[in-house]
């Protein structure tokens, strides 16, 4: 009695343990994955998967089309029978077919997103303030910028975002990243710029009059020239603290 108690619990208890290990517990990853490639590599799967049942359906449908046309006016449509175990066999097995693509799909998903909410260990942390109708990041140092977020290149950057009035949506196509400002919450986004360029931020969440003009940018700096104009800004924020 108590040694089948100890085994059922053990079940349990490495049940447990395998349902644990599927959820996004570990919000700080020590490797860095980057999405970006992950969401590419996703997008082309999907196409190309919807290409090729898009063909197969297109050319079974004109097949079709040829095989049983009316040939004359008194041409009438005869019915086919179909055994009871051929008509189930084919609604089910095209059905699993395809419902296997999915399934497959929707695990690299869900890896995907997990790979979205697990921030790499040494990010470099900027916080977004959105408000109608500027982005406003403020950097560990105290600088400041307004729609130019400046980044190294080389380095996992996370945002922590919040908004001072309504619902934004903070979007970096380049960086395939995307996620909600919102008032009373902070909801956070990571991306990995890898060489010095200018990519363009836009608001993808409608926010009033002016929501179109709420664009910016990321400036991404090779590491020198970041650390550089991170230094002098950093200074300037302590001159102005000072002389406050
Ligand atoms: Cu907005």
């Amino acid at each position: 009695m108590h040694k089948l108690g100890m085994t059922g619990l053990s079940i349990t208890s490495s049940l447990l343990g395998f349902i644990a290990s599927l959820l996004p517990v570990n919000s700080y990853a020590k490797e860095i994955v980057d999405p970006a490639a992950g969401f590419d590599k996703l997008w082309h799967e999907v196409m190309i998967d919807i290409t090729i049942i898009g063909v197969i359906f297109g050319l079974i449908m004109i097949y079709f089309m040829f095989k049983y046309r009316r040939r004359n006016e008194n041409d009438e449509g005869s019915q086919q029978q179909m055994s009871h175990l051929s008509s189930v066999g084919w609604a089910v097995i095209p059905v699993f077919m395809f419902l296997a693509d999915d399934l497959y799909m929707a695990a690299n998903g869900w890896q995907l997103y997990n790979d979205y909410r697990n921030v790499p260990e040494d990010a470099f942390e900027v916080k977004l303030e959105a408000a109608m109708w500027t982005w406003d990041y403020t950097y560990p140092n105290g600088a400041k910028t307004y729609n130019d977020l400046r980044v190294p290149a080389g380095r996992p950057i996370v945002l922590r975002m919040t908004s001072r009035d309504t619902l934004h949506s903070h979007y970096i196509p380049d960086f395939r990243i995307k996620e909600d400002s919102m008032p009373g919450r902070v909801t956070y986004i990571w991306f990995y710029p890898k060489e010095p360029g200018e990519h363009v931020v836009t608001c993808a969440e409608y926010c009033g009059m002016l929501h179109s003009k709420m664009y910016g940018k990321v400036t991404v700096m090779a590491e020198d020239d970041f650390n550089a104009w991170y230094m002098a800004e950093g200074n300037k924020s302590e001159q102005n603290l000072a002389s406050n």
